[in-house]
């Protein structure tokens, strides 16, 4: 069993994705939560100077998208054959578009370009997730195949992240992936990760 040591921030966001996936396959690994003070260092030790990375026997790998692919192949939730692998792609590249129009609000400094960004997510946002919400509806409960792959574990990781910038429950009108989430959250090996995790400390 190889070893794995995740090194984050002290938040959900990207991490929580791969940690989902690490506590759904049941492997142990270290949940290093960076401390402000040390990030300066810990940012000059990683491959590009940012994280999520996950050590797998002591070699740092990035990208969290990447990570995630891996880690479902190794825990069967990467999809039935080559056909779902694509679609699980796809939903996973667009929850990353909706992440990133949502990401160039809430990172906006100027007050003036925020609100005008707020304004467009508020209008992109629910375009996105009536679809999904529909795609979810239609693929019987999940995003692909009528099963759970690691495209539903990444949108239910990111979701308190993306709540969190939008400052709003974003899925409070999307019933599908209202269930979807419920349902994530009840696998057992999710839901006692999700008990044990520590709370995001946003303001750090
Ligand atoms: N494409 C990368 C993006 C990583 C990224 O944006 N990391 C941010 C935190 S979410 C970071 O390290 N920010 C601090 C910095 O760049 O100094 C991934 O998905 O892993």
């Amino acid at each position: 069993m190889p070893t794995y040591k995740l090194t984050y921030f002290p938040i959900t966001a990207l991490g929580e994705p791969i940690r989902l996936l690490l506590s759904y396959g049941g492997v142990k690994f270290e949940d290093h939560r960076i401390k402000s003070k040390d990030w300066p260092q810990i940012k000059s030790e990683m491959p590009f100077g940012q994280v999520p990375v996950l050590e797998i026997d002591g070699k740092k790998i990035n990208q969290s998208v990447a990570i995630c692919r891996y880690l479902a192949k190794q825990f069967g939730l990467a999809g039935k054959n080559d056909r779902e692998a694509l679609e699980i792609d796809v939903a996973v590249d667009t929850i990353t578009d909706v992440r990133t129009k949502i990401g160039a609000f809430a990172y906006e400094t100027n007050e003036v370009v925020k609100a005008e960004k707020l304004k467009v997510a508020k209008e992109q946002v629910p375009y996105y997730l009536e679809r999904l919400d529909a795609q979810v509806k239609k693929n019987g409960g999940y995003f692909v195949g009528g099963a759970l792959t690691w495209a539903d574990i990444f949108f239910v990781g990111l979701l308190e992240y993306l709540n969190f910038m939008m400052d709003s429950d974003i899925i409070e009108n999307y019933e599908n992936l209202k269930q979807l989430n419920e349902k994530v959250l009840k696998v057992p090996a999710i839901k006692s990760w999700v008990e044990k995790a520590p709370k995001s400390e946003w303001k750090s």
